[in-house]
């Protein structure tokens, strides 16, 4: 066990060697056209942190008209459409491919000992894929059916959930928008093919299903419900463009169709996307703790069993989106319980976790603080889950602010959190170089300040019973309104500074060890950057206690 004797022997191996990933072919066309997993994950992080910096100008536009009581700058329509773009471009564009397509992509390969996914081309088309569906997409949220590109007022204003029967009469590009929904759909189901079908077949000799990183657990179970999931909204999609195009009368009310059957296939994809989300923050958030607390991580077998029930319990649980919809008291009691049983697993993920901090020499680096946030905030999330699973509960609290901010928790806590601390945990295996630890301690501090400053007052809106997507409000919700303007500004300035110290420090910063967090696991047994095949011979990977145990045998030798 002794990690730092290992990572020295590898590290100098690579100082004999200096060609890696990044530099072994320079010029942007050998970037474009590249089927390496590393590279391909860097491109689609640039490409989503883009679409995530749009979203969130949209969200920072509609906090600064909510920060007053009464109409300050926006119009009702054109709040509509803010609320649109944000929905639209942070769930298809960037929380969707996430983690997935950029820290599963750049370490999915590493973590199995391989030396790229299983089909590297189709892994470079799903990248084109998802560029051609983001195009439509912005086509869709700015020019209207009427083609006004500048009228802002005629842009796209369903909602990200292009509910029925409105997304049938709305003016708006819905069915450029769907279809570009449609499209990122495919990018989606090529990621998860292949790394389901890697995750099978390329794990190198002794790399067990008992020995798999809890990442790739994690990616795994996401595989499977972006694989099985995304046809159904794909399919629910086709048919709101049918209707709007055709009246086939299936969504329509006035052709003797039925919006809640709309509502219906939509959140029995839309449910399970959010696991999409949160898995792999989960499997990210698994790695970094036993880091970090120099221990395996507690109950490995638990975890794992643990992200398959939520990846399953996910595809039964859609109808809680409906319970005040109009559906049976049958079907709502049975939505509402399965809902509850899924805070039992989610409730053993946070277990081990803390359990792997206990008794830990804990180090309080910057993507620990991360993680540890993560737990915290994700509690808040399962725990407010409950209170919205509840039926006569969710009578009241269903379309307020109580759902923002349990979304928010969940999405914003939970999977763009775990975004950005996997960067900031891969940041030296995917440069070679750090970063400033203080830094990356103050942009921590912004965003958790900002986050809950942001969003515990939306809590207590609505509890008081401010209604969500509501342009206006009565003067007594002001001064919680106020509060969550600052704190979003607060968080915008976190997630800004962090991207741009990291981008800055991956041009400039200082190289670094090979292994500076002294991790033993099989990703960090290659040199950072890895070199093109990352391991210049398959390791053979012998009596593997996750994130502890012995490290790889023939890594980089
Ligand atoms: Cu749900």
């Amino acid at each position: 066990m002794n990690a730092h004797a290992t990572t020295h022997s590898h590290g100098s191996d690579a100082h004999g060697d200096d060609v890696n990933y990044l530099n072994w072919k320079t010029g942007i066309w050998s970037w474009i056209t590249s089927t390496d997993h590393k590279r391909i994950g860097i491109m689609y992080l640039v490409t989503i942190l883009f679409f995530f910096f749009l979203g969130g100008l949209a969200a920072l536009i509609m906090r600064l008209e909510l920060a007053n009581a009464g109409p300050d700058f926006l119009t009702p329509k054109i709040y509509n459409v803010m609320f649109t773009l944000h929905g639209a471009l942070m769930i298809f564009l960037f929380i969707v491919p996430g983690i997935p397509a950029t820290m599963g992509n750049f370490l999915l390969p590493l973590m199995i000992g391989a030396k790229d996914v299983v089909f590297p081309r189709m892994n470079l088309l799903s990248y084109y894929v998802y560029v051609v569906g983001a195009i439509m997409a912005i086509i869709a949220l700015i020019m209207p059916a009427s083609g006004h590109l500048f009228d802002i007022t005629k842009w796209a204003d369903t909602g990200w959930t292009f509910y029925a029967p409105y997304s049938i009469e709305s003016g708006g590009a819905v069915v450029m928008m769907t279809a570009a929904a449609f499209v990122l759909g495919f990018s989606s189901i090529l990621t998860g093919l292949n790394f389901i079908v890697t995750i099978h077949k390329l794990r190198a000799p002794g790399m067990t299903w008992g020995r798999l990183p809890v990442f790739v657990w994690a990616s795994y179970a996401t595989a499977v419900i972006q694989t099985l999931a995304t046809p159904v909204v794909g399919i629910t999609l086709v048919l709101l463009i049918c209707e709007r195009l055709f009246g086939i009368g299936i969504f329509n009310p006035k052709l003797g169709g039925d919006p809640v059957l709309y509502q219906h296939f939509f959140w029995f994809y839309s449910h399970p996307v959010v696991y999409i989300m949160v898995l792999p923050a989960f499997g990210v958030i698994g790695e970094i703790i036993p880091v970090f607390s120099r221990k395996p991580i507690f109950g490995y077998k638990a975890v794992c069993y643990a992200t398959l029930c939520i990846a399953i319990a996910g595809f039964l649980v859609w109808a809680h989106h409906m319970l005040v919809a109009g559906i049976s008291d049958t079907s709502a009691i049975y939505f509402s319980a399965i809902t509850f049983s899924v805070a039992i697993p989610t409730a053993v993920k946070v277990f081990n976790w803390v359990s792997t901090m206990y008794k830990g020499s804990i180090r309080f680096t910057t993507p620990m603080l991360f993680a540890m946030g993560f737990v915290f905030l994700f509690m808040i999330a399962g725990t407010t889950g409950v209170y919205l699973a509840t039926l006569a509960v969710d009578v009241f609290y269903h379309d307020t602010y109580f759902v923002v901010a349990h979304f928010h928790y969940t999405i914003q806590g939970g999977a763009a959190i775990g975004l950005i601390a996997a960067l900031y945990f891969w940041f030296p295996k995917m440069t070679g170089k750090m970063y400033s630890d203080t830094f990356g301690k103050f942009t921590w501090l912004l965003i958790f300040v900002g986050f809950n400053l942001t969003f515990l007052p939306q809590f207590v809106l609505g509890m008081e019973g401010m209604p969500r997507r509501y342009f206006d409000y009565l003067p007594q919700f002001e001064s919680m309104h106020k509060v969550s303007t600052v704190g979003a500004f607060v968080n915008g300035l976190g997630y800004f500074l962090a991207i741009m110290h990291l981008a800055w420090m991956a041009k400039f910063g200082k190289k670094c060890a090979e292994n500076p967090w002294e991790s033993l696991s099989i990703e960090w047994q290659c040199p950072s950057p890895p070199p093109h095949e990352n391991f210049h011979e398959i390791p053979v990977v012998t009596d593997w206690t996750y994130g502890y145990g012995k490290p790889v045998e023939g890594s980089s030798h």
